[in-house]
């Protein structure tokens, strides 16, 4: 059996948490375990469309997708939550309501040098941001702040894909989560 819990992935535009939110879901899905990704094209373009970049919509991204992933939970889902979540203090709030709740929250910090990041570019938006067509860019002209204490810290410009999934289930499973 297993149970719902929220895994937070943070870091920059272009860390990779999107890809090993997918690579994750596939394995759990194989397992037989239930798990839904909130992303940027499921949220930011739905439930948060009227929200932007400034640091009281990013708090407030953050507070609405804390509360959905607690719904996944509930519900015995295990939510995969990938966004930049820039702010220590926007992620603390959202463990806090899960740890209120006896819910697990497992912060994965995707850890990425700007470098790597800015390089890799799949959407050319640091490219926009260094040319001051994008204000406000996290790692350029705006806060990213790491995590102190994550759960997993991975560093996505050194670490296998495969090496970055099967730590995060190492935890899991050590939760006796799946
Ligand atoms: C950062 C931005 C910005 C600004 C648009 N700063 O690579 P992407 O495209 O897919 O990831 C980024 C995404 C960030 O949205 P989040 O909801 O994850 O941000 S936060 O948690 O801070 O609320 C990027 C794109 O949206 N994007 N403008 N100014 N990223």
């Amino acid at each position: 059996g297993h149970k719902g819990a929220t895994l937070w992935f943070t870091g920059l535009s272009g860390s990779g948490k999107s890809t090993v939110a997918v690579a994750l879901e596939g394995v759990l899905n194989e397992m037989g375990v239930l798990a839904y990704r909130l992303d940027g094209d499921n949220v930011r373009l739905g439930i948060n469309k009227n929200l932007g970049f400034s640091a009281e919509d990013r708090t407030e991204n953050i507070r609405r997708i804390g509360e959905v992933a607690k719904l996944f939970v509930d519900s015995g889902v295990i939510a995969l939550s990938s966004f930049i979540s820039p702010y220590a203090a926007d992620r603390d709030q959202v463990r806090a309501l899960h740890e209120e709740a006896g819910m697990d929250f497992i912060e994965v910090f995707v850890d990425c040098s700007l470098e790597a990041a800015e390089s890799r570019d799949p959407k050319g938006l640091y490219k926009k941001a260094r040319a001051g067509e994008i204000k406000n860019f996290t790692g350029i002209d705006d806060p990213y702040e790491a995590p102190g204490k994550p759960e997993v810290h991975l560093r996505s410009d050194q670490q296998s894909l495969e090496e970055e999934v099967d730590e995060i289930l190492a935890l899991l499973k050590a939760r006796g989560i799946v």
